[in-house]
């Protein structure tokens, strides 16, 4: 009976679950208690286990959270419905603690009483349904106890009978809910996805088009080398960060950009009002702080949008202004310095992504992007509002957390060909990778094999000093195990050797790569 307990509260807190992604629906967008407690738990984890999740997860870490938030679910559920009985209810307790905490958390995180709705009518009913389902435990036990406490006083078999029609009532009752938890579930999925989902709005967005179109870059930006990443990163590609556990679902239709705060003129911005206005089109590498020596963080694209200066410009920051804190929908928020978007760097205001609007995970239908600085500190995906202050009357998501307040893109470079392998055969071979200094420019790229001198690689042509350039270098691979190592050259010189963690304003160091020739 001990394992269809555990059953027991593993079902009453599925039925939890879905019912409250039911009444999610209509109690409002990210109230589920799952995400509310997801994105709780994002936006409390320690710098140290977030880095090494992201460093160990990449961009599966939002689904490695929700599987260990799940196995804890489970096995809580499974203690609670364990020690659950008709007149000691011990487990109902544990869920109601539970549910008025993802309550609590529910209504800080959409603001008021309708968060809390979710998780508190899921409660209730996993709660009745765990009281349930206990009942009936209980009587199948207290049966086949008394059946086989006294087998002789019961020739018929009649009371084997009742304890075996307890026992269906247990798993009947067991099936019920589960059946209750999944249709609710899915029937809040269904519901709420049909509402929010903007996928069907994106794909009749017509993009405008560009006075100037951007020239093609030429060809020998690109290297075509196998291994090599290719200049352009493919949407489908391009690495996602960021703190939302529902993607934002913004509509064209309500969306709108207020410049707002320390200005002269505050202004608001409707997409009919960008549509009147003339876009450019620019190539820019956006790259995360948290991209570690080597990592993939990094991405390179060309981005349609609308010169931030002259939007900022149009709003009259007062001279004392130094800081844009951008905000997302969901309330993210990012503080860039409003020199960097007045010193005439292409800062965007993206509405497209390599000739497509921006996909719903990069920031649909608008979003950020400013050449030399890092996205946590200036990318900000669905913004809403560019709030014009001061940085030392205001902090933003990720400062708050111990992060430098000033993130410029640092120096660096990745190794992408030989990788992975360890093992290669000797004869000629092609290193390759990709080096960037955006907004600086990188002006060389350097390999060193083992310890011997550092040696030029061979670059791709540079299109913009905001773009990352390829490199290659041919190397006679002899056979034995080797170092290789490479560091970029920018109009400052060599980028540091000093090895630096992600932590607090981003990675630095030479990437490395041992390998074993035979
Ligand atoms: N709304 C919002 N915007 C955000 C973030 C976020 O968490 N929320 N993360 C930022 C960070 S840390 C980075 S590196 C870039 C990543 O942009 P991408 O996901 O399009 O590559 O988005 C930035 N914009
Ligand atoms: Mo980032």
């Amino acid at each position: 009976m001990v394992f269809l307990r555990a059953v027991a509260g593993v079902v009453a807190a599925a039925l939890v679950l879905g019912v409250a992604e039911l009444v999610a629906v209509f109690a409002g967008v990210g109230s589920a208690p799952a995400y509310a407690l997801g994105a709780t738990v994002v936006d409390h984890t320690p710098d140290g286990l977030r880095e090494w999740a992201i460093s160990t997860f990449g961009t599966h870490d939002k689904a490695v959270l929700f599987v260990c938030m799940g196995v804890v679910a489970v096995v809580v559920a499974g203690i609670a419905g364990v020690l659950e009985r008709k007149n000691r209810p011990i487990g109902s307790v544990v869920f109601a603690v539970f549910g008025v905490g993802a309550a609590v958390i529910g209504a800080g995180r959409i603001g008021g009483f309708a968060g809390a709705l979710p998780a508190l009518i899921g409660t209730a009913a996993g709660i009745l349904a765990l009281r349930g389902l206990t009942r009936r435990i209980d009587t199948a036990s207290e049966r086949s106890a008394a059946k086989h406490v006294a087998p002789e006083s019961n020739p018929s078999g009649a009371e084997e009978l009742v304890a075996k029609a307890g026992r269906r009532r247990v798993l009947g009752g067991i099936a019920a809910t589960g059946v209750l938890a999944i249709g609710a579930g899915l029937a809040g999925r269904l519901l709420g996805g049909a509402r929010r989902d903007v996928t069907a709005e994106r794909a009749m967005v017509e993009l405008p088009s560009p006075a100037a179109p951007l020239p093609d870059f030429p060809p020998d930006a690109d290297l075509r080398v196998p291994g090599l990443t290719s200049y352009i990163t493919p949407n489908s590609d391009f690495y996602r960060i960021d703190t939302a556990l529902i993607v934002p679902q913004v509509s064209t239709d309500t969306w709108s950009l207020r410049i707002h705060g320390m200005v002269e003129q505050e202004i608001t911005l409707t997409w009919d009002d960008l549509l009147r206005r003339n876009p450019v089109e620019r190539l820019v590498t956006l790259a995360c702080v948290s991209n570690p020596i080597n990592g993939d963080l990094i991405g390179n694209a060309r981005w349609l949008g609308y010169r931030l200066d002259e939007l900022l410009a149009q709003a009259r920051p007062l001279p004392d202004a130094d800081m844009v804190l951008s905000h997302s929908s969901d309330g993210w928020t990012a503080g860039t310095p409003l020199a960097v978007l007045s010193d005439g760097r292409d800062a965007l205001l993206a509405i497209g992504m390599n000739g497509e609007p921006l996909p719903i995970q990069h920031g649909y239908p608008a979003r950020l992007v400013v050449p030399g600085l890092f996205g946590y500190v200036s990318a900000t995906k669905w913004v809403t509002e560019l709030e014009i202050t001061r940085f030392d009357k205001a902090t933003a998501y990720w400062t708050r957390r111990g992060w430098s307040a000033q993130g410029p893109i640092k120096t660096g470079t990745r190794i992408d060909t030989p990788r992975g392998r360890g093992r290669m055969p000797q004869g000629r071979t092609v290193i390759a990778g990709v080096a960037w200094a955006q907004h600086r420019g990188v002006t060389g790229v350097e390999v060193q094999i083992d310890d011997g001198d550092w040696r030029p690689a061979h670059l791709s042509t540079e299109v913009t000093i905001d773009t990352w350039r390829q490199w290659t270098y041919d190397w006679d691979a002899t056979p034995g195990q080797h170092t290789l190592r490479a560091r970029t050259l920018d109009p400052t010189g060599p980028q540091t050797a000093v090895s630096q963690d992600v932590i607090p304003d981003g990675a630095t160091g030479y990437p490395t790569l041992t390998i074993q020739v035979s």
